[in-house]
């Protein structure tokens, strides 16, 4: 009995831990998550990101940032997230202010098999370690941990926000930001600063800079930062030839938020050959801008290696499989009449978003979907509906061939409408699914068997 209950227990904990959510944006659908750092390592990325609470009475700063704690995530194929569970926490860290709920944006990397968590937070002890933020560092054997948090932070560090790079020659350098963005080379042991602390006083001089992340690609330094140009932070870039400058100011990675969060903070790497740009936006919490959720889209250079704008998108990345539950709610493209998103539940917004149609031939697209060689036979609808309605699925682009037709009945709240495909197309396929009359259809998921 014993044994049954604690294996019932592992295989809850296992399914708590895998976090339900797919690659479109958010990526992290089952908390808060922000200032997202992501690494490559072995043949996953992990994300190291911060972690957004609400404050609430005796716990944090009513309508500030509320961070006690980090998790870190993996995925192998930018689909499916992993939620390794918490790896540091406020009060597990000798130095740091047990109650300070200032756990802010961390990085990580790996050296020499071993991985090391910097993150910037408070400390207790003001005389001993001044006012304000200053960094420490958490090192494991392996990224999802467990972190042993040093028992001191890193000497001559005022500030937030650590971003942390290996150059080819094997140098370590820390990068942090206090109004200006600073840098210095860090000892091999990656727990000291080494030398002086340098100012990137070649960076914008008007407006707030932090966030830096910092990284090379084909000789070319990137010093990235978000900065206030105008009213909230946008990306920006600069570039250079050494790892701590002198810096080119380059132009601009990604736009203010045009709904207003006032952060962004980022990361960009490589995975097998495509490079991404991860980020943060307020999804999950439209009024309140300090309750994050991370973001990922794919990035682009230009043949002189400049940076492409990008332009943010609710798909995200990833390829996703047909026969997961699709949420196309996360879409590429919506037809300008009678389609929009609304969250399923106002109250409960980590139950996600929902497609609303309501005018013919009203359509939402969702791109790149595994379909698989293997012909599939029926489609599921995850459907509200109280007029009924007749849904057509299309593949490829929206003259492309019906996939399937699905006519759904009055539904009493959201259920699961089955429909036999018609024509099956094999492989990677963009989704269209259109509305055929003048009735309204919510849609939660579509899915293949
Ligand atoms: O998450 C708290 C702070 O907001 C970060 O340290 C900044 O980069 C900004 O994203």
């Amino acid at each position: 009995m014993k044994y049954a209950s604690s294996c019932l227990l592992s295989v809850l904990l296992i399914a708590l831990l895998i976090n339900n959510g797919h690659a479109q944006n958010p990526i992290i659908r089952n908390q808060f998550s922000a200032d997202p750092s992501a690494r490559v390592f072995g043949d996953r990325v992990f994300l190291f990101p911060s972690h957004d609470i609400l404050a609430a009475e005796g716990k944090g700063r009513i309508s500030w940032f509320c961070m006690e704690d980090y998790h870190a995530f993996s995925s192998a194929n930018l689909t499916e997230w992993t939620d390794h569970g918490v790896i540091v926490t406020q009060n597990k860290v000798p130095w740091v202010k047990p109650d300070s709920y200032s756990m802010w944006a961390p990085d990580c990397i790996e050296r020499n098999g071993k991985y090391y968590f910097y993150f910037p937070t408070a400390a207790y002890d003001t005389v001993k370690y001044g006012r304000g933020f200053t960094v420490g560092v958490a090192v494991a054997d392996k990224p999802e941990g467990p972190y042993i948090p040093q028992p001191e932070p890193i000497k001559g560090i005022g500030g937030i926000d650590p971003n942390v790079f290996i150059d080819k020659d094997g140098q370590a350098y820390l990068y942090w930001s206090s109004g200006n963005i600073y840098g210095a080379k860090l000892k091999a042991n990656m727990l000291e600063l080494d030398g002086e602390v340098k100012t990137m006083g070649e960076l914008p001089t008007k407006g707030l800079k932090e966030g830096p992340y910092l990284f090379e690609r084909n000789g070319i330094y990137y010093m990235t930062y978000p900065h206030v140009e105008n009213k909230t932070e946008r990306l920006e870039y600069a570039i250079g030839d050494n790892p701590l400058g002198p810096f080119k100011i380059a132009g601009a990675i990604m736009d203010e938020s045009p709904t207003g969060c006032w952060t962004n903070h980022h990361s960009i790497i490589q995975f097998r050959q495509q490079w991404y740009l991860f980020y943060h936006h307020n999804d999950y919490s439209p009024k309140f801008d300090k309750a994050r959720s991370v973001r990922a889209d794919s990035l682009f250079f230009s043949a002189d290696g400049t940076i492409k704008k990008l332009t943010p998108t609710l798909r995200g990345i990833g390829i996703t499989n047909a026969s997961k539950q699709i949420q196309v709610d996360r879409y590429s493209a919506l037809s300008n009449i009678g389609a929009s998103i609304e969250f399923i539940d106002t109250l409960d917004k980590f139950k996600g978003w929902k497609t609303l149609l309501s005018e013919p031939e009203a359509w939402v697209q969702y791109n790149t979907v595994n379909f698989g060689k293997k012909a599939l036979k029926t489609v599921l609808v995850n459907a509200s509906t109280s007029t009924g309605g007749t849904l057509e699925i299309h593949t490829g682009s929206i003259n492309g061939p019906v996939f399937a037709t699905v006519t759904i009945p009055k539904t009493n709240g959201f259920q699961i409408i089955k429909a036999p495909v018609a024509t099956f197309k094999p492989g990677i396929q963009h989704l269209i699914i259109l509305l055929k009359n003048k009735q309204q259809v919510a849609i939660d998921w579509v899915s293949f068997q």
